[in-house]
Formats: C-alpha cells, structure tokens, sequence
C-alpha cells in the first residue's frame, strides 16, 4: 500500500524515508530487522537535530581520506543500505576505486540478489559477495556475516561498513582492516570499536563522503595522510555525544517541548 505523503507535513522527509524502507522491505531488499534498525536510528537523529553535525562532517573528511590512501578498499552493502543510498555507494566507489560486495547479516540467496540488482541499477559495474563467490570465511564470527568474498573484504585493509552490528566490526578490525562506519548511534559499539564513525544518517552522509571524495581525489597523499593524523576517532565521539547533551539542555531549559500548539503531534 503506497501512502500519501502531505507536501506540507512538519516530518515529511522522515516519512518519505520510511515509505522507501517499507517499499525495499516488501521488495525483499531489507530484512524485517532493518525496519527496526531504522527506527532506532531515527530517534537518534532526532537527538541529533536531524542533520550532519560538525565532527560528522570532520569524520566524512577522514573516511575521505582513508579510503582514497587505502590499497584494497571495499563497501560492503546491506539491505538498508542499498535502500537508501545505492547511488552514492557508486558514486564513492568510482571516486576511490573501490569494490562493492553485498554483506547481509540476514542472508538470503534471494536477498543478495535483490540488492545486487539494486546496486546495478544504480550504476554499480561488479558487486562482490553474492551466493557461492562469498566464498571465504572472517574467523571469529558466528553469524552469516562472516561469509565474504576472497575478491573483496577478505583482502581489503580498509572497509566501509553503513549500519554494521558491533561483532563484525571487532572481527573486521581484529583481522587488521581499518574499519569505517557510519552509525547515528554514538555510543553503539560498531560506532566505539571502528577506527573511523561518522555519526550520521546514510541519507546524508554517503552523498556527502562521495562529494568529498570526489574533492579531495587529487590531493597529494601526504596532505590526506596529515587530514588522517589529525582525526582522532575517541574525541570525535565525545563531541558528537556532547552536542546530544547540549542540544537537550537547550530545548529542555526553553521548555519548547512542553508548549506544542494544540493538536500538533511531535511524530507525525
Ligand atoms: O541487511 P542485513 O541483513 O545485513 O541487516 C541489516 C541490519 C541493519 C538489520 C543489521 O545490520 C542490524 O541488526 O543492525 P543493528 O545491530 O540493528 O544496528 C543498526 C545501527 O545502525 C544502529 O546503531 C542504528 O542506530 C543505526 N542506524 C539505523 N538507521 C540508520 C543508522 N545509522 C545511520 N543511518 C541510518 N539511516
């Protein structure tokens, strides 16, 4: 069932959003746990003022750079992912030359498939990962994630992982691949255990992180490597959890949150 959206509804971004996620969900692109993924992730926009915050945007400088000094760089796409910003995963990949492989934590046959086709429609020329080339194995890891492509994050030394659980991402970094994530959740443990974490929502971010790879391509390795020794992820963190806090104090000191108009509804 296809919902209207009003032009003029306060949230109609977000709704629009969700309506995509819905319509991937029933198109067998994401897993019924992606809808819940989703939500979270939601209110922690929310916290976050619903855009791409300052240490997010000095984070996505960072991803930049690491992915355009990487030797084996790869994206790894799952079912929101691919939903959300399938075009901007090409995009980055062309930018910095990089493999894209399909890594689904609720593995179908029929799934991979789906984001497959997803990605190509986009634009994507080879996508890794799907059925029996996700042949190779990460140690350590139990669940159907650990299957990977020889081709792509077996070999990668750096790895961008949208919306990960915290368990491949540990896995992924005990291997010795340099981890980036992108996670609106701040205190998630994808988000404290990658060696980069854009506190951001894909939506924003991945059209960010391909403008700023396509920006940064031609500049010397010495000047990406210093934007590199500059970011320290653990601090980055802190500032982003910080401005959650300031960002409460403000709206509960102005008391805005207990005033709304009569019959307006703060979710919809
Ligand atoms: O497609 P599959 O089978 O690989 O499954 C994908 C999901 C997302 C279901 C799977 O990876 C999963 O269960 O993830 P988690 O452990 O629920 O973690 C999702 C994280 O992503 C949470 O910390 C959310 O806050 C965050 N998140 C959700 N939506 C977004 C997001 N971060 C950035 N942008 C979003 N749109």
């Amino acid at each position: 069932m296809k919902v209207e959206i009003p032009k003029g509804h306060p949230r109609a971004e977000s709704l629009r959003i969700r309506e995509k996620l819905i319509e991937a969900f029933e198109a067998g692109v994401v897993a019924r746990a992606g809808l819940i993924a989703h939500g979270r992730g939601e209110a922690f926009d929310y916290l976050l003022g619903e855009k791409t915050v300052q240490p997010a945007f000095e984070a996505v400088k960072a991803a930049a750079a690491l992915l355009l000094t990487a030797e084996k760089p790869v994206i790894s796409v799952n079912g929101n992912t691919a939903a959300l910003a399938a075009e901007y995963v090409v995009a980055l990949a062309e930018a910095v030359n990089a493999e894209i492989e399909v890594n689904l934590f609720y593995r179908t046959a029929q799934r991979e498939e789906a984001i497959r086709n997803v990605l190509e429609k986009a634009g994507a020329k080879r996508v890794l990962g799907v059925g029996e080339e996700a042949s190779a194995r990460i140690p350590e890891l139990g669940s159907e994630r650990r299957r990977v492509d020889p081709r792509g994050i077996l070999v990668a030394d750096v790895v961008l992982v949208p919306l990960e659980d915290g368990d491949r991402t540990e896995a992924l970094a005990k291997m010795g691949k340099k981890v980036i994530a992108v996670d609106l959740n701040p205190l998630s443990r994808t988000a404290q255990k990658a060696a980069i974490t854009i506190v951001d929502n894909v939506v924003r971010a991945m059209p960010l992180l391909a403008r700023t790879a396509e920006e940064l391509k031609h500049e010397k390795k010495e000047n990406l490597k210093q934007i590199l020794q500059n970011f320290d992820n653990a601090r980055n963190l802190g500032e982003c959890i910080r401005l959650i806090k300031e960002r409460l104090e403000e709206l509960s000191g102005k008391g805005r949150f207990l005033e709304l108009p009569k019959g307006e509804n703060r979710d919809h």
